[in-house]
């Protein structure tokens, strides 16, 4: 029938046009579609009139940088499964579809502004600091839980990591991202979300405690080792925002400007607790801060390439870094200075590397986006030692003390389905695991006792899938909503070297 009507229209066009001479035929040009106008009908309800979201996400262009041009038009045309969001398939035409996602992709004419006041004004606390008992609501061990970020629909499970099972759900904000940052005792944690908004949880109350808008698109938050501060990393605007622990009140913004006034945004922030200061990565800038809880005050090192991703040693003297050009570089964060070049290829996630003994020596691992292999490096003589292909690229690498394998992923290849083991001292892949053929499985975290794995079965309608640590055999599936990240209290706030921090 469509095909028929759009016939139909086609030859009163040409009719038009015939009969009328030009300035019919210039009429019968389709009209530039009125974008603002359809974004005000069909979409500010939800994503705000400012495009700074409100019930839906920001639509702002840093807010769809991740998504492919396909992927947008695919939101846009069909919705979201298990949303709100419907799709404009039937009520909007390909063109006009097409010039929604390009406008959306454009940065609106004024810059958005989100400053103390904004930051202020979003705050909400639900729980006064210490309002809520000093005793976990549940009779599980509160050191060995974890944390699953479910990213269907956004939300939070809470497992009891001993006999596996689910506590407690809550609703979270649209796309966490970034690990969740435990306080020292494992009693509140704190998430942040891609569009600014940080919330902090009590685990042992099963309590959303507060929360507060930092940004309109953020990297990551990091908590102090006093227990004192929170630091977010943002994007846009190119800001850290301190906030107060117990209650996220603000406390400080910190713009980020390079030498010479250059604007940056943040690619990661991270706690040194042995430093007892903050370490920020900046995107755009050849330099890397370092923020003291006690002086509050960045200290700049300065370098010679921008760092968009990095690892600390275990001491937090050094980090090993690495920008999405490729090449890596050492820093010594006391001589403030490069002291080393790292020889490495495609680009290594260092972030989501991990370290262990062998031979008497510590050797750091991370996984390669873009390349299928695993680089390994002497934290001594900072050389590759080893490389180990694997499936294909992928995100994550995971191990524990107590188990002599490492579980790594090819999520960026079409082996995503499979995760591989390799044995931490010969190197070699010596086990796969494939929970469901075709479908995405990726990130491991291990049980406290380091007997089980957990497994990301990265869907909708995905699951945790158990598997136990020396026989790969699975044990259970948790049903889950798109489950991308899970964390152990107790692996998390003692620094295993197993998993990141
Ligand atoms: Fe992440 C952590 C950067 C895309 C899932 N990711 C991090 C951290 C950084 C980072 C800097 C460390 C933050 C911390 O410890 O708090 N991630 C980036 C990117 O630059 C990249 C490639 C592009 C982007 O979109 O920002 C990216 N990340 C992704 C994804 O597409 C993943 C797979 C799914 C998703 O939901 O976004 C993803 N990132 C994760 C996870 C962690 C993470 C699960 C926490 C890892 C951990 O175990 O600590």
């Amino acid at each position: 029938m469509r095909t028929l009507l759009a016939g139909l229209l086609g030859l009163m066009t040409l009719a038009a046009m015939l009969a009328g001479g030009p300035a019919a035929a210039e009429a019968a040009i389709p009209a530039k579609p009125d974008v603002a106008g359809i974004y005000g009908g069909r979409c500010a309800a939800c994503h705000g009139a400012d495009r700074l979201g409100g019930m839906g996400p920001a639509l702002l262009p840093e807010s769809l940088d991740r998504l492919k041009p396909d992927a947008l038009l695919d939101v846009l045309r069909h919705g979201r499964p298990a949303t709100q969001m419907p799709g404009f398939a039937g009520t909007l035409t390909a063109p006009q579809i097409a010039a929604l996602a390009t406008w959306l992709r454009t940065a609106p004419s004024h810059v958005p502004r989100w400053e103390a006041d904004e930051i202020r004004a979003s705050r909400t606390v639900f729980h006064a600091p210490g309002s809520l008992p000093d005793r976990p609501v549940f009779s599980a061990d509160p050191s060995n839980l974890f944390l699953v970020v479910e990213s269907g629909t956004h939300h939070l499970s809470v497992l009891d990591g001993d006999r596996l099972e689910p506590i407690h759900r809550f609703a979270t904000r649209f796309a966490l991202h970034g690990g969740p940052k435990f306080s020292r005792d494992g009693r509140y944690v704190f998430v942040a979300s891609r569009d600014g908004w940080v919330s902090k949880y009590d685990l042992w109350n099963l309590q959303l405690v507060a929360e507060i808008r930092v940004g309109l698109n953020t990297r990551n938050v990091a908590v102090s080792d006093d227990g004192q501060w929170v630091l977010a990393g943002n994007t846009l605007p190119q800001t850290m925002v301190l906030l107060r622990a117990d209650d996220l009140a603000l406390a400080r913004i910190f713009p980020v400007l390079g030498q010479g006034g250059v604007p940056s945004r943040v690619s990661a922030v991270y706690d040194a607790a042995p430093r007892g200061a903050f370490i920020a990565a900046l995107r755009d800038i050849p330099e890397v801060w370092e923020i003291p809880y006690a002086t509050l005050v960045p200290r700049r090192i300065l370098l010679e390439d921008r760092l968009d991703d990095f690892f600390f040693d275990q001491p937090y003297r050094h980090i090993l870094g690495a920008s999405r050009a490729g090449g890596g570089q050492v820093v010594d964060l006391d001589a403030g200075r490069k002291v080393a070049d790292l020889a490495l290829t495609g680009m290594p996630h260092l972030g989501s590397g991990i370290t262990w003994q062998r031979d008497g020596r510590d050797v750091m691992v991370s996984p390669n986006l873009r390349q299928g292999l695993l680089s390994v490096i002497d934290m001594k003589s900072w050389q590759t030692v080893a490389t180990i292909p694997t499936n294909g690229p992928g995100f994550f690498i995971r191990s524990h003390d107590a188990t002599p394998y490492a579980w790594t992923d090819a999520m960026m290849s079409p082996r995503r389905d499979t995760l591989q083991i390799i044995d931490k001292q010969s190197l070699k892949v010596v086990g796969t695991v494939t929970p469901s053929p075709g479908r995405t499985a990726a990130h491991v975290e291990f049980t406290r006792d380091g007997r089980h794995a957990l497994v990301s079965l990265m869907e909708p309608e995905g699951a945790i899938v158990v598997y136990d640590a020396a026989t790969w055999r699975e044990i259970k599936r948790l049903p889950m909503d798109r489950p991308v990240g899970k964390y152990n209290v107790f692996n998390k706030t003692t620094r295993s070297s197993g998993t990141s921090h």
